[in-house]
């Protein structure tokens, strides 16, 4: 159906236009004003007459059989909706701005790596559907039924969120899963202050972060932009009175045996003009920005607190496309390798007072940044 809107409706127009000048030398005048006692004329006098016609006969078109109707507003665009649910968009959020400076410890440390000190893990990602399929080769065979079943990582159907009466929906809605870990150490922190397992202390302190950039007209007062909305599921699902009642609710972080939630977080969302130094130097770290050769040259890298950081502007988003320069380049914003990292943060690791087992998973990736596809033999064994 098509709608017609105030000022665009369709119309049949009959305009009629006439236009006539008509101008000849008259005797007659020029003999009149001759007559006036002072005035004598040489030229004869001239007579010119204009008119103009016009006339405007409205109609409606025929196609609408005379019917002219118009909307004054079908609520059709009322709402444009900008979707922020893609994992890919967002990235590691810089250090929250407070008051009180709760996340950013850099007042009590001896450089600027104290921003970090508060960061804990997160991840966010779309539960591939994969997971999801009963038959098929790729599902990978530690993980059954019951995992898939739990609340946490299940797939959501449509029709959960959007109640549709008619539709049957077969397809899952695409979700946004964030999973926070706060007793974890998040990427490119390096408190000297953990427990002797690796945790890091009092895990209400700290926080997790993600960020991304608004793609569309920032000014919300000019776009009419006025809300975000969400879908939560809710954090205490299955416990009544503090006591779990279905293991579906359960949380399993990988570490601690699987229990409900019963202390609950807090989501925070700031809008605005916001940093992105992640690691706090004023500078733009790039991965492949960073030289494919592996050079630590300083001309080509600077170094501080955080690692080495590259010199170059930031012209080319994709890797160097030589197969040997990944393992230079796919390092990690603190442009080191695990090992250089250990060599790098040699005074950090000795500060520690750790647990034999907890060092060495430490050594292993002291900018805890390194990274492993979801799916491999890896994870298949320790039944990730
Ligand atoms: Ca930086
Ligand atoms: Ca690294
Ligand atoms: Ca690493």
């Amino acid at each position: 159906m098509t709608r017609v809107g105030i000022g665009n409706e369709p119309v049949r127009y009959a305009v009629l236009g006439f236009d006539m000048n008509y101008s000849n030398e008259s005797r007659w005048l020029t003999r009149l004003i001759d007559a006036l006692p002072v005035i004598d004329t040489k030229a004869p006098s001239n007579i010119t007459a204009n008119a103009e016609f016009a006339a405007l006969f409205p109609g409606t078109s025929n196609r609408v059989q005379g019917e002219g109707a118009s909307y004054i507003d079908d609520f059709e665009a009322t709402v444009t909706p900008f979707s922020l649910s893609s994992p890919l968009a967002w990235r590691m959020g810089a250090t929250p701005l407070t008051d009180d400076n709760r996340f950013d410890r850099s007042s009590i440390s001896p450089d600027r790596l104290g921003v970090n000190y508060k960061r804990a893990k997160i991840a966010w990602y779309t539960v591939d559907n994969v997971f999801y399929r009963s038959t098929g080769r790729s599902r990978p065979t530690n993980i059954g039924l019951e995992d898939t079943q739990n609340h946490y990582v299940r797939s959501i159907g449509q029709r959960e969120v959007i109640k549709r009466d008619r539709q049957q929906i077969v397809v899952n809605e695409p979700t946004f899963d964030i999973a926070y870990y706060p007793s974890e150490r998040g990427m490119y922190n390096y408190n000297p202050d953990l427990n002797t397992d690796g945790s890091l202390p009092d895990p209400r302190s700290n926080f997790g972060a993600i960020t991304r950039a608004i793609t569309s007209e920032v000014d919300f007062d000019k776009t009419n932009i006025e809300y975000i909305e969400f879908w939560m599921m809710d954090p205490f699902i299955n416990v009544t009175n503090n006591t779990p009642t279905n293991p579906r609710g359960f949380i399993d972080d990988g570490i601690n045996p699987p229990k409900a939630n019963t202390t609950g977080g807090k989501l925070i969302l700031n809008l605005g003009s916001i940093s992105e130094d992640v690691m706090r130097d004023d500078r733009h770290a790039f991965e492949q920005g960073l030289p494919a050769d592996g050079s630590n040259s300083l001309d080509d890298v600077a170094e501080n607190e955080w690692g080495r950081v590259t010199r170059d502007p930031y012209l080319n988003p994709a890797f160097d496309n030589t197969e040997s320069s990944r393992l230079n380049q796919d390092v990690g914003l603190d442009g080191l390798k695990s090992v250089d990292e250990v060599a790098f943060f040699s005074n950090y690791l000795t500060m520690l007072n750790l647990s034999p087992e907890a060092r060495q998973a430490l050594e292993n990736d002291p900018s805890a940044d390194n990274f492993t596809y979801y799916l491999g033999d890896d994870l298949d064994a320790a039944y990730a």
